[in-house]
């Protein structure tokens, strides 16, 4: 286990939600069809609100419309950022990477951290959950924005991103910001930014942000480090890497193709010694029902589109494959197998991006952990470590 990268090791105390290997997340004990039967959704809309998850992870308790709507109400008030953010973002080359970016802005933000003033102050610790709450809260309302002046500036003609909607919800303020007017991308927002918000505690995000925020460090600063932890191609820019995979296999073999092309494909990628991205989980052992709910919304949405197509058929072929070659552990595909083919659907193409909206999700399931563990009183993480060399002493001394 200690060289295996701790996997099923526990060794924390996650509140907002456990992860199943084989039946996959429950938020607060609800699972992913429960939340979307359970949570208030946007007038007219099927798909439940982010906001609604957010008051669900905080709270235990599934919220009513009334008290969704008051969270949709604070995040658009406190949605502005300060100047030397923008300013920052508007400098940024064009070639650093979205989530460098998306990183640097949350960091510099720490300039408005009511924790960080409070701490300084002197104030008592049994108070500091309710200042993690506030910054949580600000940074909730202010990532859509930072997200979108970042989408603006690399991908658009970098213009303003508007004014702030106060009578919309969060996901279609979004939308809005970045420029999307077809309200099913809004409902895709909506579902996606409820999927991807938590996923326990031991992911590399939920886990880097509960590790520097054990030091005491601001929510700034330790959401910031999580997302230099999703930044990595083996979490959260496995949703990007999928869709390179997608766009060389149709360079390669334009869209008719057969199982068996597609197969024989695969393996030579896997023989190249590269993983089949989007497949695979360190907890999971079953296909991702964040997989399969994306799946449902383009069976009614977008059945005949081509690159749905090929993902459809990758789920077929991919995990026999992957079985056959007798390395994964779990062959069945995970979240970021699909999310990039829906966005693609709505014109949104541009694959460095993915990650940032995984990014703005994240932020709900890692601030709810955050402020639980200020208010647990959880202490510094401090795992013991061991070298080769006194391990090996160990085990001598056990044998004999
Ligand atoms: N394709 C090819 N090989 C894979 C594989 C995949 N999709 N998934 C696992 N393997 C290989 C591993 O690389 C490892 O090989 P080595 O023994 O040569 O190192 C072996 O199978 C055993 O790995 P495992 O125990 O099954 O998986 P881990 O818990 O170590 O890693 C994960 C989990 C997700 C990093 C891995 O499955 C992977 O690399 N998947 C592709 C990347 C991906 O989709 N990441 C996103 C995960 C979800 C998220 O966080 O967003």
């Amino acid at each position: 286990m200690i060289y295996g990268g701790m996997r099923s090791m526990k060794g924390m105390v996650t509140e907002t939600s456990v992860l199943d290997p084989e039946e996959g997340i429950r938020f607060r004990g609800y699972s992913i069809p429960e939340c979307q039967k359970l949570l208030p959704k946007a007038a007219g809309g099927e798909e439940p609100l982010p906001e609604a998850i957010w008051w669900l992870l905080c709270t235990g308790e599934v919220p009513d419309e009334k008290q969704t709507t008051a969270i949709s109400k604070e995040w658009a008030a406190r949605a502005d950022l300060p100047d030397h953010v923008v300013r920052m973002l508007d400098n940024f080359p064009a070639n650093l990477h979205p989530m460098a970016q998306f990183v640097s802005a949350i960091a510099a933000l720490n300039s408005e951290s009511k924790f960080a003033q409070a701490y300084s102050r002197g104030v008592h610790k049994s108070t500091y959950w309710e200042y993690t709450y506030e910054d949580s809260m600000n940074l909730l309302a202010k990532l859509p924005t930072i997200a979108a002046v970042i989408y603006r500036n690399l991908y658009r003609d970098g213009s303003s991103v508007g004014v702030i909607d106060p009578t919309k919800d969060w996901s279609a303020n979004f939308a809005a910001m970045l420029g999307y007017d077809d309200p099913l991308f809004t409902e895709l927002m909506r579902l996606y930014l409820v999927i991807h918000s938590d996923h326990e505690g031991g992911n590399v995000s939920a886990h880097t942000s509960h590790l520097v925020g054990s030091a005491l460090s601001d929510p700034y600063l330790s959401f910031s480090a999580a997302m230099a932890g999703l930044a990595g191609p083996l979490h959260g820019l496995a949703n990007q890497e999928v869709l390179v995979f997608l766009s060389k296999i149709v360079k390669d073999l334009g869209h008719s193709y057969t199982e068996k092309d597609l197969h024989d494909w695969v393996w030579n990628h896997l023989k190249s010694g590269q993983v089949v991205p989007g497949y695979g989980h360190a907890v999971l052992r079953k296909t991702d029902p964040r997989y399969e709910c994306q799946r449902e919304f383009a069976l009614k949405h977008l059945p005949k589109d081509d690159l749905f197509r090929l993902v459809s058929t990758l789920y077929k072929i991919t995990p026999d494959i992957l079985l056959k070659q007798g390395k994964a552990k779990n062959p069945w595909p995970n979240v970021d197998a699909h999310s990039g083919v829906l966005l693609q659907y709505f014109g949104m193409t541009e694959m460095n991006y993915y990650t940032v909206l995984f990014g703005v999700s994240r932020a709900i399931g890692c601030l709810s952990q955050l402020i639980w563990a200020r208010g647990m009183g959880l202490p510094l993480e401090r795992p013991k470590s061991h070298s080769t060399e006194g391990l090996m002493k160990l085990a001598a001394a056990v044998k004999k």
